[in-house]
């Protein structure tokens, strides 16, 4: 199913007069401020997050999966809802794939027609956390850390075949994401383990062609309860410095303990040129998997604020970080909840646009706490819909996305299509 643009247009007209006043009161009162407001409303307007294929249906939990209907069957699908929602966003021009879950059957055919999408491939997944049918070796006791020679060869050959097919579509990062680990202490010996893994990751890396980076994704448990191998940032890191040039340390948001400091974890990486990428999701717990933003927006606004830091004060160049969705949804409409986080997370970026540096770099130099949180609540207090709705209206998509997907009624023509019981490939 495509959108036709028109109808969006369509839909549009009803909200538009509404929208034109909210948008110049803003911009009046931020040019006021001495903000610059077509500065923020290109870059968010150039701004691409990239949608996992495997988030577009249903996730679920170990105790049981509620499917939504109208899921994606294929990849051509996953494309196609990818395709839907850039259409009535203005920032989803990027797909993740998994493999073995999205093999492309035909890679060309695959990549024309997400190009037709304005779709372009976005870092390659690969996945040793999951047995595979016909694999010679299980990775019930690890893949690249595996204590048996023949499982590791096994495992990097995986990496190898996923940079391969990232390759044929023009993907030019592959993340490692690995489950490995123990449940039990005296399991693992933690030397050998972190030696393996290196030891794999750096045949991985051998394969990956001049141009591409491999982002290394840590965890601190699940699905392992008493260590993982790449249980940190420091790990990661460290794995990343002893790789070479082409390797980065990805952020997972879930991916941390309760209460870390992840903006400062983001701020330590970019100083140091080491951060390649981003996983956006939210969490209340542990690895939650929720909206981006429904739990901790100013968390998400305060790490916006040092990744714009980061990217306007480059010493360490450090490249643009991979921006990728990481959420799950067991009981919302997956293209709603996607273009929620969207939402979220330009919001987010928008205002950390608007916090006054050079004041705030004063208020640091002063040892003024009260004016320095100050400057940092006024951009986070700001309202900034305005800014995002003009990017998108520019942009041809929707003024409001969420209620012209309803007016569409996507969901009921997609279950329609594709039926109830449809399941998309993922956890
Ligand atoms: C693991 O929790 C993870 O965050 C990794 O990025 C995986 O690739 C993905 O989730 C699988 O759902
Ligand atoms: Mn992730």
């Amino acid at each position: 199913m495509v959108i036709d643009k028109n109808k969006i247009q369509e839909i549009n007209k009803k909200a538009l007069s509404a929208h034109r006043r909210h948008f110049a009161a803003t911009a009046d009162f931020l040019t006021e401020k001495g903000i610059d407001v077509e500065k923020i409303i290109t870059t968010i307007q150039e701004y691409n997050i990239a949608i996992p294929s495997w988030a577009l249906g249903a996730g679920g939990t170990r105790f049981g999966r509620f499917g939504y209907g109208g899921e994606p069957g294929n990849l051509t699908q996953k494309i196609e809802d990818i395709g839907m929602i850039h259409a009535l966003t203005n920032s989803a021009g990027a797909i993740s794939l998994h493999i073995p879950w999205d093999i492309p059957e035909d890679a060309e055919a695959t990549k024309k027609h997400a190009a037709s999408l304005g779709i372009v491939f976005d870092a390659m997944n690969s996945n040793t956390f999951q047995d595979q049918k016909g694999q010679a070796y299980s990775y019930k006791y690890g893949s690249l850390c595996h204590v048996d020679k023949a499982v590791r060869d096994q495992a990097v050959a995986h990496n190898k075949a996923v940079i391969d097919h990232g390759i044929a579509l023009g993907s030019k990062s592959l993340t490692v994401w690995l489950a490995d680990g123990s449940n039990f202490p005296g399991q693992l010996n933690f030397r050998r383990a972190l030696n393996n893994t290196l030891e794999s990751l750096k045949e991985i890396y051998a394969h990956l062609p001049e141009d591409w980076k491999v982002f290394i994704e840590y965890k601190p448990y699940e699905p392992n309860f008493y260590s993982m191998v790449i249980q940190d940032w420091g790990t990661s890191s460290l794995l990343a410095r002893e790789l070479g040039p082409k390797a980065f340390t990805l952020v997972d948001l879930g991916h941390h303990l309760p209460n870390t400091n992840i903006e400062q974890i983001v701020a330590t990486l970019m100083s140091r040129g080491l951060l390649g990428g981003f996983h956006f999701n939210d969490s209340k717990y542990g690895d939650d998997d929720l909206t981006v933003g429904a739990i901790k927006p100013y968390q998400l606004f305060l790490i916006f604020n040092e990744l714009v830091d980061g990217m306007e004060n480059n010493d360490a160049n450090n490249p643009i970080p991979a921006w990728m969705i990481d959420a799950s949804h067991n009981v919302k409409d997956p293209l709603e909840d996607l273009m929620q986080s969207i939402e979220a997370i330009e919001t987010a970026y928008a205002k950390a646009l608007l916090i006054d540096r050079k004041a705030l770099e004063q208020a640091q130099l002063d040892n003024d706490i009260t004016v320095a949180q100050n400057i940092l609540k006024d951009a986070f207090n700001t309202d900034v819909r305005p800014l995002l709705t003009e990017a998108r209206r520019r942009g041809g998509a929707a003024i409001d996305p969420i209620t012209a997907y309803r007016a569409m009624e996507i969901r009921k023509e997609l279950i329609a299509e594709r039926g109830v019981n449809t399941t998309a490939t993922g956890l």
